[in-house]
C-alpha cells in the first residue's frame, strides 16, 4: 500500500497520467486547480481524476477510466449524465437563442412545475446557483421581519455567502465566529449556530435572542457533514418555535429537493417550511438555483415589493428547459423509483460489505440520497459526524476509485443514484466492492 499525502492509498492504481498533467497545469491558472474546492480531492488525496464526459451512470476520465458515478454533479444528475430528452432540449432551445435578458416562457413553465411539485412554493424566483437562492431568502427573512439573525447548524452548509461561513462559538450561546478569511465579525455576529437535531439548543439560543432572530435555515436532511437524517420530531419543533416566535422558517432543499421525495424533505416529513431554496435537480446540470414560498412573503421580492434581488442569467432559457424536461422525465410513473431502488441496494451492499468485514461503518439514505460513516457512533449531528475515521474513508474511496466506482472525495459529504443505475450497473458495483482489498 502506498501512502500518499498522509493518506493511504492502493499501490496498483490504474495510470493517472493525463488526470496529473491536466492537474499541474490547472494549478497554475486556477487557485488549488479547481472551481470548487471539494474537486481537488484534498480530503482523500491523490490526483483528482479530470472528467473527458459522462453518459448515464457513467463517467470517464482524461486516462480513459470509466466510472460509476455516484456524485452526480453533486446531485442534478438524478437521469443520468446526458438523458437523450434533456439534450435534445437543450439542443433546441440553443439554436433558438442562449440568453434574452427578458421574460420568457420557459420561466413560467418551469416555475409551474415546482408549485404543483412543492405546495409550500406559493411563488418562485429563479436565480443561477444554491448560493444565489439562500442568500436571497435569508434577506427576504430579514426584510419581511425587520430583525438582524440568522440561525443555522453546525456542519450544514447553505452556499458560500458570507452568513453562512460561520461557526459556533464555545457554547451554543455565543454568537458566531467567522468560518473564512474575509467573513467580518460583525457579519458573523448575526449568524447563530445551534447543533443539529438538538431543540433544546435551539431553543436556548431564541431565548437568549428574544425577537431579534429573523430566519431558521435547515437542511432538513443533511448532505454536507455526511448524511444525517432528522431525528423524529426535530422538523416539527423548528417548525412550532418559528410559528410562536414570528420566524420565518427556510428549508434549503437544494439538495434534497426532487431528489428525497418528488415533493423534497417537506413532503417525505410532511413538514411546511416559510420559504424553500432549490437548485441542482431543477436545473438538470445547467446553472439554476430558486427561491419561494408564502405568497406574502414574495410579493416583498423586486419589483413587485421593494426587496432587491437581481441577476443577468436568471431565468435563463437553455436552463430553463433542462430544469423543465429534468422535472418532466423524472414524474413519470415508476422513474423516481428507479433511482431510489439503487440508492436501498447500495445501503444494503456496502452495510453486508462492512459487516463481513468487521468494520465499524453505518450507511442510511432518504429517497435518492444516501451516505455512510466509517464509525460505530450514531451519527446525529456533526460532533458525531466527526469520531468518523476519515483516513479509512479515504483508502476505500481509492480501493472503490481504483475498481471504477466514483464516491464523493470526502466523508463528509452526501452520495446520489440516478434512473439509470439499473441491476446491471448495481452488479458491477457489488463486483467491485467484492475485489476492494480491505
Ligand atoms: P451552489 O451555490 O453550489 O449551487 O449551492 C450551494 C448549496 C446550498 N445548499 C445546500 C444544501 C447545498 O448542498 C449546496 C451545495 N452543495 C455542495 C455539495 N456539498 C456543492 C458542491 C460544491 O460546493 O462544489
Amino acid at each position: 500500500m502506498a501512502v500518499h499525502g498522509g493518506m493511504i492509498q492502493p499501490s496498483d492504481a490504474p495510470p493517472t497520467s493525463r488526470s496529473e498533467a491536466l492537474f499541474a497545469r490547472a494549478k497554475t491558472l486556477m487557485p488549488g486547480g479547481v472551481s470548487s474546492p471539494v474537486r481537488a480531492f484534498r480530503s482523500v488525496g491523490g490526483t483528482p481524476r479530470f472528467i473527458s464526459r459522462a453518459q448515464g451512470p457513467y463517467l470517464w476520465d482524461a486516462d480513459g477510466h470509466r466510472y460509476v458515478d455516484f456524485v452526480l454533479s453533486w446531485g442534478p444528475m438524478i437521469l443520468g449524465h446526458a438523458h437523450p430528452e434533456v439534450v435534445e432540449a437543450v439542443r433546441k432551445q440553443v439554436v433558438d437563442g442562449m440568453s434574452f435578458g427578458a421574460p420568457c416562457a420557459l420561466e413560467a413553465d418551469l416555475a409551474e412545475r415546482i408549485v404543483r411539485m412543492v405546495p409550500s412554493m406559493e411563488m418562485v424566483r429563479f436565480v443561477s446557483s444554491g448560493t444565489e437562492a439562500t442568500m436571497s431568502a435569508v434577506r427576504l427573512a430579514r426584510a419581511a421581519t425587520g430583525r438582524a439573525k440568522l440561525l443555522k447548524f453546525s456542519g450544514c452548509y447553505h452556499g458560500h455567502g458570507d452568513a453562512f461561513l460561520v461557526q459556533a462559538g464555545s457554547g451554543v450561546a455565543t454568537l458566531g465566529l467567522p468560518d473564512s478569511p474575509g467573513v467580518t465579525p460583525g457579519t458573523a455576529a448575526d449568524t447563530l449556530t445551534a447543533p443539529y437535531n438538538d431543540l433544546d439548543a435551539v431553543t436556548q439560543l431564541l431565548d437568549a435572542h428574544v425577537d431579534t432572530v429573523a430566519a431558521v435555515i435547515v437542511e432538513p436532511v443533511v448532505g454536507n457533514a455526511g448524511f444525517i437524517t432528522p431525528q423524529p420530531g426535530f422538523l416539527e419543533g423548528l417548525r412550532a418555535l418559528c410559528t410562536a416566535r414570528g420566524i420565518v422558517l427556510i428549508f434549503d432543499e437544494v439538495m434534497t429537493g426532487f431528489r428525497v421525495s418528488l415533493g423534497g424533505a417537506q413532503a417525505y416529513y410532511d413538514v411546511t417550511p416559510d420559504l424553500t431554496t432549490l437548485g441542482k435537480v431543477i436545473g438538470g446540470g445547467m446553472p439554476v438555483g430558486a427561491y419561494g414560498g408564502r405568497r406574502d412573503l414574495m410579493e416583498m421580492v423586486a419589483p413587485a415589493g421593494t426587496m432587491y434581488q437581481a441577476g443577468t442569467l436568471s431565468g435563463n432559457p437553455v436552463a430553463m428547459a433542462a430544469g423543465i424536461t429534468t422535472l418532466d422525465v423524472l414524474s413519470r410513473h415508476g422513474m423516481f423509483e428507479r433511482a431510489e431502488t439503487a440508492a436501498a441496494r447500495l445501503v444494503r451492499l456496502l452495510t453486508d460489505w462492512a459487516a463481513d468485514r468487521e468494520i465499524p461503518f453505518q450507511a442510511a439514505r432518504a429517497g435518492t440520497m444516501w451516505g455512510s460513516f466509517f464509525t460505530s457512533t450514531p451519527v446525529v449531528d456533526y460532533a458525531t459526524a466527526k469520531t468518523a475515521d476519515t483516513a479509512r474513508y479515504a483508502y476505500v474511496f481509492h480501493e472503490l476509485l481504483r475498481e471504477g466506482v466514483y464516491l464523493a472525495p470526502s466523508q463528509f459529504e452526501a452520495g446520489f443514484t440516478s434512473v439509470m443505475h439499473n441491476d446491471e450497473v448495481m452488479d458491477q458495483v457489488e463486483d467491485a466492492l467484492r475485489r476492494c482489498d480491505i
